[in-house]
């Protein structure tokens, strides 16, 4: 069974890697420097040339780049191609209303299915099994991402995308998948649905499940591997930089290998912006030095982690990242689906609502639940019980409209939210997320 991908690069020597590395990062920061007049601006003004970057040990001297500016330049601002080479986009959550857009070349394509067939083959993945992809399929990258990643190795992928789950059991046996590939609270969902249909994990031939987009802990693994009768294999990634596959997991489970070759990796401490040591924790920061439609670089994914570098006991090179322990930013994941708590607040001022909210984040039956409190004047709140239900049922289809998920609606009376004489605490997530 092949062991790596692409094995020239999987184990390549830091010399050979680190050289690639130069060529690729002059040469896109040249183009982005030609193409993107935002980039031209930003470069400017921080008194950097293209000449100036001649090597990754120059790269501290560019830049940062932040999901502000993708809110700057929406929808197709930075990108660096036009639009007629752009064959592909994809969108995930903003912080306010709008979504962030990124695009894809056909070459584009090519690497995001190469960096996931890594991830795949690294699970034990090969032409003969069946991939069965409950990731979303649309807008959000999960799905397309493990899609074609299967059909890159010849695999058989299986589009169901995600939900309606007693229908993922009835496919999972009768289909006879081999691979799992979904968020890994949507597995042990799916796990608890295969039981209550009567079934155990000796009706199924699943052997790997590929699960990321949210924070998952050991323990979780472990339950799933149980139910499931898998051995599990984290993978993450983002939007910003081409979707899943940005780094994955290798039989060692002891982190994730980042496809160097495709983004360079630095660790910086979140508040000074300062470059720190490898094996310190800190904000990871992407550079894109493939991609041709959307190359962002320096790109601040807000995921606190540390990089290890070292042979790996898999005989990979590719440095580790490990699992992310936190973000930065107020982030919520809820079911794999990225949410802000300001794109919440946004619904609430736009609908006539105070700013007088909390939301409540709950996991039950490993199922994300959230539910936003919102106080509502005393005028309102002595309206029937009827017209009340009708506008938490209206504010709950705002919501779900603009960020995707259900959220459950609670009217609460004038004065009911505690009130902080700080920072207002608006998120209570009473999920364990974290080892
Ligand atoms: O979640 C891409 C993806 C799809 C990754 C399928 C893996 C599998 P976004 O929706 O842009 O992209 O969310 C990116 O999700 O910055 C992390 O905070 C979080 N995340 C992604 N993978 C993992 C993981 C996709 N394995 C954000 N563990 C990232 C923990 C993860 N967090």
């Amino acid at each position: 069974m092949q062991k790596y991908y692409t094995p020239d690069i999987e184990t390549a020597s830091r010399e050979t890697i680190v050289a690639l590395q130069n060529e690729r990062l002059s040469a896109t920061v040249k183009r982005v420097y030609e193409n993107v007049p935002y980039y031209r601006r930003k470069m400017e003004a921080a008194n950097v040339r293209p000449e100036d970057i001649r090597t990754i040990d120059d790269l501290h001297k560019l830049p940062f780049s932040y999901k502000q500016d993708l809110r700057d330049t929406y929808p197709y601002g930075l990108f660096a191609v036009p639009m007629k080479d752009v064959v592909r986009l994809h969108a995930s959550s903003g912080t306010t209303g709008k979504q962030i857009v990124v695009g894809y070349t056909k070459h584009d394509m090519e690497i995001w299915d190469e960096c996931v067939a890594r991830a795949l083959t690294a699970a034990g993945c090969t032409d003969e099994d069946i991939v069965h992809v409950s990731y979303g399929y649309g807008l959000f990258t999960g799905g397309l991402g493990a899609d074609g990643g299967a059909r890159r190795i010849g695999a058989t992928a299986i589009p169901v995308s995600s939900g309606n789950t007693q229908r993922q059991v009835t496919i999972l046996k009768d289909f006879g998948s081999t691979i799992l590939c979904c968020t890994p609270s949507y597995a042990l969902h799916i796990a608890e649905t295969l039981y209550a249909c009567g079934y155990t994990k000796d009706d199924i031939k699943l052997k790997a499940g590929i699960f990321g987009a949210e924070p998952w802990t050991n323990e979780m693994r472990k339950q799933i591997e149980e139910l499931l009768g898998l051995k599990a294999f984290d993978i993450y990634g983002l939007t910003e930089i081409i979707g899943p596959g940005v780094a994955f997991e290798c039989e060692a489970q002891t982190g994730m290998h980042i496809n160097e070759d495709h983004f360079i990796v630095e660790v910086i401490d979140p508040d000074t912006g300062e470059v720190l040591p490898d094996g310190t924790q800190g904000e990871i920061v992407f550079s894109c030095i493939t991609k041709e439609a959307f190359p962002i670089l320096r790109y601040r994914t807000r995921d606190i982690g540390v990089i290890v570098r070292g042979k790996c006991s898999c005989g990979r090179t590719l440095c580790k990242m490990t699992k992310p322990r936190g973000r930065t930013d107020d982030m919520l994941i809820i079911r794999g689906v990225n949410v802000f708590p300001s794109q919440i607040e946004t619904v609430l001022i736009e609908q006539g609502y105070s700013a007088n909210y909390q939301i409540i984040v709950d996991r039950s039956n490993n199922f994300d639940s959230i539910e936003v409190q919102v106080e509502i004047s005393s005028e309102i709140f002595s309206d029937t019980v009827k017209g009340l239900s009708v506008r938490a049922k209206e504010l709950s289809a705002a919501l779900k409209n603009l960020l995707g998920v259900n959220a459950k609606v609670t009217l609460m009376e004038p004065n009911s939210i505690p009130r902080s004489e700080g920072k207002a605490v608006r998120v209570i997530d009473k999920r364990k997320l974290l080892d």
